[in-house]
């Protein structure tokens, strides 16, 4: 079976793929499965510049077929921030929990009505002969006074969701990987990645 690299180190991410991509017929791999250590610096200035960008440099070192997202939350309150800065937002070495308690801190005296935010993702599917395909997905939520619940990773405990009257961190793991910004991007980009596969078909015939 055709191997897929999934690339990233964010062990959260992985756990979500696993689910998402259970049923293509592909054998999905990861970056540690595949001893691959070096990281991609992210200079893009788009989610898309930045999961083309690692896409395309893992495709290129391993050789496989790729998988690779970049993702993040907008806050319209602090204009779009932290945004693709998510991951680096509280500094080198931080944790999730550092990066939300500076979300909080920095939302101080923001109103319930002001805190309006999403998650975004944009998958980059490349191959190793270099075709490159995108698709991206959204999330639309509120940011909370306070941390709850325990599931999912990153900014999920102050991701409030007014649907579910739950943070994205109380959700269970299927409910989440039914609504979130990557289940969106993903199932798109799945269509997309069943289309690349049925060309290479095509072409080998
Ligand atoms: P890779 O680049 O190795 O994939 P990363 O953690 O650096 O891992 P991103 O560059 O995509 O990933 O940064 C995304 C950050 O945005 C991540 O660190 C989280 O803090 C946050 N984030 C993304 N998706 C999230 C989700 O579903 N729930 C909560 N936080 C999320």
């Amino acid at each position: 079976m055709r191997k897929l690299l999934v690339a990233t180190h964010n062990a959260g991410k992985v756990r979500e793929y696993r689910q998402l991509l259970a049923d293509l017929p592909l054998d999905v791999t990861y970056l540690d499965e595949e001893g691959v250590d070096f990281d991609v610096e992210e200079t893009g200035k788009s989610f898309t510049e930045n999961a083309v960008q690692k896409a395309t440099a893992y495709a290129e070192a391993t050789g496989l077929w790729t998988w690779a997202d970049d993702s993040g939350l907008e806050v319209d309150a602090l204009d779009g921030a932290p945004g693709i800065r998510s991951s680096r937002y509280a500094g080198p070495g931080a944790s999730d929990e550092d990066r939300y308690r500076k979300l909080l801190r920095e939302l101080d005296g923001v109103p319930w009505g002001a805190r309006t935010a999403r998650f975004r993702c944009v998958v980059a599917i490349t191959t190793p002969e270099g075709e490159v395909r995108n698709a991206p997905g959204r999330c639309e939520g509120i940011i909370g006074f306070e941390p709850r619940g325990s599931h999912g990773f990153g900014y999920d405990p102050v991701f409030f969701l007014p649907q579910f009257d739950r943070t994205m961190a109380e959700l269970s793991p299927e409910v989440k990987n039914r609504i979130s910004h990557r289940a969106r991007a993903a199932r798109a980009a799945k269509r997309l990645l069943w289309g690349m596969l049925q060309e290479v078909e095509k072409r080998n015939q």
